[in-house]
């Protein structure tokens, strides 16, 4: 982030419209996701002859806003999405929640009505900063053009450091038709925003020593790992240490799933070995997680017997919802690299504890309840299909989930081994989040093979990005995991309202037809209805990379997603299918 004072001989007059794209030309920006208006248009005629700049037309703001975000898990660099005011702007709201629920850097350009008629009800106007105030890192509302190049680095630096999340951008319409002097760089003057990254080594030291002294111990996971690109300081803690790994939805990949110390995904739909690591453990060492009421259950019955340890780059975070017996604040990869180093200085000093106990019972765990599933009927698995399409596809691709059934099995069934190979959304669970996050991916890494594993009721959502797909040259493929219901909601209306199946039949087997539907979107499109045609038609759609693929999986409408942990009650109730829950042996408690 440039820090110079700056000079007068890089003074240039230009308005406010050109000043802004300048802006985000200095900060690196490659590509922007948006759609065009009134309030907005100034930016966009300087931005059609920036070489620099790569401006994806979206069909939809919803969608330039997960694309955005799809493209900065994707690349580790800040998102950014851009529309005009009023409603332009509120069709992002849904995907600045997302981002801001899941710490996802992103900036957000919204053009607002002219200064002067700010507050009068103008025509489309809507106050996004207001709006977006509880969702956003930090906002601003620009109405003097000379402030544009400093708001714009300010914007991108709080996006992207400390806990990442979205920062909203608003600029008056006549702010960016007036004349102004663009200076780059521009000094960053923040007096209230000094994210802590370096951890306080007395409790570093402090949790080194519970670390040593602990039987049952496991480090918990988030999705503050990937942020932190911690993934290579994990593995070398969890090595050090030899404890047990979990990681949470939104930290698969952080540590290799083959890994012989990953005991997988806690929470409602975790291994039976994650959950029941966390809840019969003596000490949680947390990093970057933040003790979702996912993957907690009941909170007052959560691993009563555990202590604490909570690293957390948010101070916000730490003791939240779970009180830390250790909390230290700090960057995740340098938090986890002096623990590894503590850890190291406690083993060396001879303090070490025995855990061939505590690994024996996480062994006869993983052993006896490994994630499985049945075919049902002769149908088509859904679980069968994620698994193989992960097997196919590999280690390398991403994979981009939706929200349902199908996110829980394609984060369940594949294998991730890499970091950022897996995005969804997490903290907010927005039903559309796939295909557009698969194109920002694919727009952001061309070479990587982008999978998008939707089902059918969140394709009906966001759609219509496959034309920006096709248009703008971004061969993204999707699986439509086709249960012809809703069927993350028919689970819990078989489950807790008696089979009554209120609004979640889609019927959409038979409308739309998803691959007539690709088709007139430029796409190719593709069906499987039997197992013995999904590795063919897998093989099939990867042979494809000069335009986006579906395939429009027909699967069993009645498959659940196992174990399951019932909302708001306790770990201990885990269920591995309907009725059926663990045999504890008496020597587990
Ligand atoms: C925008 C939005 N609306 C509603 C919901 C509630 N919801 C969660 S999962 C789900 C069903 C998703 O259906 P589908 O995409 O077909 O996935 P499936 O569960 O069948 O795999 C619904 C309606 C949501 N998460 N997001
Ligand atoms: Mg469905």
């Amino acid at each position: 982030m440039p820090q110079e004072e700056s000079s007068q001989d890089n003074a240039m007059t230009m308005t406010g419209a050109a000043s802004l794209v300048r802006s985000l030309e200095a900060v690196g920006v490659d590509t922007v996701f948006g759609i065009p208006g009134g309030a907005i248009l100034p930016a966009y005629d300087p931005m059609f002859d920036s070489t620099q700049i790569r401006h994806v037309l979206v069909r939809h703001e919803q969608g330039a806003g997960h694309a955005a975000e799809g493209y900065a898990l994707a690349t580790g660099r800040v998102g950014v999405c851009i529309a005009t005011s009023g409603p332009g702007a509120t069709n992002l709201v849904t995907a600045i929640a997302d981002a801001h629920m899941d710490s996802v850097p992103m900036v957000v350009v919204t053009g607002q009505v002219a200064s002067a008629a700010i507050g009068t009800d103008a025509f489309q106007e809507a106050d996004i900063r207001g709006i977006t105030m509880p969702i956003t890192k930090h906002n601003y509302l620009v109405t003097d053009p000379a402030e544009i190049p400093r708001v714009i680095a300010e914007a991108f630096h709080i996006a992207s450091t400390g806990r990442p999340g979205p920062v909203l951008v608003d600029i008056a319409k006549d702010t960016m038709q007036a004349t102004t002097t663009f200076r780059w760089p521009v000094e960053l003057d923040l007096p209230g925003y000094r994210p802590v990254t370096k951890p306080h080594s007395k409790q570093v030291r402090e949790a080194a020593r519970l670390m040593a002294e602990a039987k049952r111990p496991v480090l918990y996971v988030g999705g503050g790992v990937l942020r932190a690109r911690a993934w290579d300081e994990l593995r070398e803690l969890a090595e050090a240490t030899g404890f047990p790994v979990v990681t949470t939805l939104t930290a698969r990949g952080a540590f290799p799933d083959s890994h012989p110390q990953h005991l997988g995904m806690p929470g409602m739909h975790g291994s039976v070995a994650a959950v029941t690591a966390l809840q019969k453990s003596d000490l949680i060492v947390a990093l970057g997680a933040r003790f979702d009421d996912r993957v907690t259950g009941k909170l007052s019955s959560f691993a009563p017997g555990a202590s604490v340890v909570h690293a957390d780059i948010d101070p916000a975070e730490i003791s939240k919802n779970r009180t830390a017996d250790v909390p230290i604040v700090g960057d995740c990869k340098e938090v986890i690299a002096e623990l590894t180093t503590a850890a190291q200085a406690e083993q060396a000093a001879g303090r070490q504890t025995d855990r061939t106990g505590w690994w024996r019972q996480l062994d006869a765990w993983r052993e006896r309840y490994p994630l499985g599933y049945t075919s049902e009927g002769g149908e088509l698995s859904p679980q069968y299909v994620i698994e193989r399409l992960g097997q196919l596809a590999g280690p390398e691709a991403l994979y981009v989930a939706g929200v349902g059934q199908h996110q829980m099995w394609a984060s369940q069934f594949i294998s991730y081994e890499n970091p950022n190979t897996w995005l969804n959304s997490g903290g907010l669970g927005t039903m559309g989040y796939a295909v557009p996050a698969a194109m920002g991916a694919k727009a952001g890494r061309p070479d990587a093979t982008v999978w998008a594993i939707d089902g059918d009721g969140c394709f009906q959502m966001t759609n219509q990005e496959l034309a920006t797909c096709a248009i703008e040259g971004i061969p993204i493929k999707v699986a439509v995991i086709n249960n012809a219901s809703l069927g993350m909601v028919r689970q819990w209306q078989t489950l807790f309202y008696e089979g009554r199946y209120s609004n979640t039949d889609l019927d959409s087997r038979r409308i739309p037809d998803f691959p007539k539907l690709a088709e007139a979107y430029g796409c190719v499109g593709l069906r499987c209805d039997t197992a013995d045609d999904v590795d063919a038609t897998i093989e099939k759609a990867m042979a494809v990379n000069d335009r986006p693929v579906v395939v429009d999986f027909g699967v069993h409408r009645d498959a659940m997603v196992w174990p399951m942990v019932a909302a708001g009650t306790s770990n201990d109730e885990i269920q591995i299918a309907r009725g059926m829950a663990p045999e504890w042996d008496r020597s587990d408690d």
